[in-house]
């Protein structure tokens, strides 16, 4: 176990935190959580954070961590064992998926923040082709690599918890004919650590930030909260 007192500061939406936190958790780090209002962030946190962004990782009070890909990385060698596959080919492999998982935050963030329904349906089309991707990837599951979580399964437990939040707005053919991927993302499910990365309020508070972006998917929203109302 580490010695070291590990503070993060956070947001309870984002997926790079999520990622961190899914790593202390399977590494049983014990830390200390601070959201951050990124609208309006705290002197504190602009002083010491590089970029501005969350996560951000204070170990020992004095050394700030940024890029949640290297927080993870950091968490995993201090602590016994690896989330990572130890043959040095199949880890830069993982690594690169890693990547692709990051690439899929970025089309997700462009889907749901879409200006109109072309823009929505092109998006999803590129997260469909995506999917296929990471499908082909994919071996006998449950995890990425197999049997064992790594850190690269802690990427996409955020990335698929998008869509359990998005389901009654996604076209019900994204998931279809993809059994390995369908597999792995009930498997992140329910995986403790991915579950405890977000709170309770976790959907609501996600479903209103979309509508502030005020695209398409905003619109669908607001349509089905008020039917909701009606009924
Ligand atoms: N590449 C970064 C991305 C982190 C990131 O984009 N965080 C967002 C929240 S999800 C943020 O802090 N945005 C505030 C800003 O960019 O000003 C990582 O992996 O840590």
């Amino acid at each position: 176990m580490t010695a070291h007192t590990i503070k993060l500061a956070a947001h309870p939406l984002c997926p790079y935190v999520q990622r961190s936190t899914i790593l202390l958790q399977e590494k049983n780090i014990p830390y200390e959580r601070v959201n951050i209002d990124l609208d309006n962030p705290p002197d504190w946190f602009l002083k010491i954070s590089p970029l501005g962004r969350v996560p951000l990782m204070i170990v020992d009070a004095h050394t700030a961590l940024f890029e949640s890909a290297v927080i993870c990385e950091y968490l995993d060698e201090i602590t016994p064992g690896s989330l990572h596959a130890a043959d040095p080919l199949e880890k830069a492999f993982e690594r690169s998926w890693i990547e692709f998982g990051s690439a899929m935050l970025g089309t997700i963030w462009d889907f749901y923040t879409a200006p109109d329904r072309e823009a929505y349906n092109a998006r999803q089309q590129e997260l469909k082709d995506k999917l296929i991707l990471l499908e082909a990837q994919l071996k006998s599951g449950p995890f990425f690599s197999g049997n064992e979580f790594h850190i690269v399964d802690a990427v996409y437990g955020p990335v698929f918890r998008y869509f359990d939040v998005f389901e009654k707005f996604v076209e019900r053919d994204l998931f279809s004919g993809l059994p390995k991927v369908n597999h792995w993302r009930q498997a992140l499910a329910q995986r403790e650590s991915v579950q405890k990365a977000v709170g309770t309020d976790y959907a609501e508070r996600l479903l209103d930030f979309v509508v502030q972006q005020q695209g398409y998917m905003g619109e669908c929203i607001k349509d089905q909260r008020a039917s909701l109302k009606i009924a």
